[in-house]
């Protein structure tokens, strides 16, 4: 039998916890063979650290023949010893009166010390997922402060964006979601992210031309995509859980395992493609394999497409500016 793989998850009491915990245990994530670890971080709070002994209570009721075993901790410095790989869903939600730049500095700390902790004690081939928001900037700041830990092993999530493109193109289409290929997500995980199907195919035809409607790009695809957790959250009252954890599990199973050929969107520190400035945590296609993500390069990027790709970066780019004085 394989070696238990040990993953970290932060935010572990949370809703997209609750998701994402069983669906790891149960093989989803590294594969049917493939016993885990789960090093489970909450907040030192009372209340937070107790739900958290619920949920593992719960695992521990589903008697997942793959859960090789699981601790919980209140400490980075513990929970991410020896870890495979990092899912750090835990963030700071925006409070009432909360500012933008409240919001940056409260999830620059976490992000700063969390860093710091992986780059001690994680595995120096540690794949990090970061999901909480805002996830590009809290992955940035994750990467500046692990410096012996290689860049390319902080990722942001831009799954769930790139998902949920997919369907939407499937509806319009009316056709199965799993015939899309080669579709781009680029930028921020954000309203201003831009989800881009000029180069996708269904069933081997372009989708492109198979819709033919510039204006509902623009006006319907665009917009819906970008506002759709806004309307997960005017619909069932609570922000996305379960298609957050579900895109997470596609993320890391498809960097650990492999795409075949098939492009997703993850976001990764640039190198400097697409005129994107390095080290800048942005949403472009790659496809895996043999544990490691590759980008598409040398696509085609025309007016339209430069002026959204450019918008988001910006917003990245301000995001950046009002943390750098916090990385030490
Ligand atoms: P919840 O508020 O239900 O859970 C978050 C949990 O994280 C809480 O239990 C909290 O105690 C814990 N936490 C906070 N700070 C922590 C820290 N420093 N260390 C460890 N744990 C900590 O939020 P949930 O709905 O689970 O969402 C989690 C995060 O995902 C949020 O930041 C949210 O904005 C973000 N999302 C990101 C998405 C993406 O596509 N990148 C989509 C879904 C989601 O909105």
């Amino acid at each position: 039998a394989k070696a238990p793989m040990r993953v970290a998850v932060t935010g572990a009491a949370g809703q997209i916890g609750y998701s994402l915990l069983f669906r790891i245990a149960n093989g989803d994530l590294l594969g049917k063979d493939q016993p885990v670890i789960l090093q489970l971080l909450e907040i030192p709070d009372e209340k937070a650290q107790k739900a958290l002994t619920g949920v593992m209570m719960e695992l521990e009721d589903c008697a997942f023949p793959l859960l090789a075993g699981m601790t919980a901790h209140s400490d980075p410095m513990t929970a991410f010893k020896d870890i495979d790989v990092a899912l750090l869903v835990g963030a700071r939600p925006r409070g009432p009166g909360m500012e933008r730049k409240d919001l940056l500095s409260a999830n620059a700390q976490i992000f700063t010390a969390q860093g710091k902790a992986l780059n001690a004690v994680a595995k120096k081939t540690v794949k990090v997922l970061v999901v909480g928001n805002p996830a590009n900037t809290n992955a940035y700041i994750a990467m500046k402060s692990a410096p012996d830990i290689p860049a390319k092993n902080f990722t942001a999530m831009l799954r769930l964006d790139h998902n949920r493109a997919l369907s939407q193109l499937a509806n319009k289409l009316n056709k199965p979601v799993a015939d899309i290929e080669k579709l781009v997500v680029w930028g921020n995980h954000s309203p201003t992210m831009y989800p881009d199907y000029r180069f996708a195919t269904i069933d081997g035809k372009s989708v492109k031309d198979s819709i033919n409607d510039a204006a509902w790009n623009k006006d319907v695809f665009i917009p819906t995509v970008g506002k759709r957790g806004a309307a997960i959250i005017e619909a069932r009252g609570l922000s996305s859980a379960a298609s957050a954890a579900n895109a997470a599990i596609d993320h890391i199973h498809d960097w650990v395992l492999g795409t075949n050929g098939k492009w997703v969107t993850m976001g990764i520190p640039s190198k400097g493609e697409y005129g994107i400035p390095a080290e800048v945590i942005y949403g472009f296609p790659v496809v895996c394999e043999n544990g490691e993500y590759k980008m598409i390069e040398g696509l085609e990027i025309d007016e339209f497409s430069r002026e959204r790709m450019t918008h988001t970066l910006n917003e990245l780019l301000e995001e950046q500016a009002g943390v750098k004085h916090l990385l030490s």
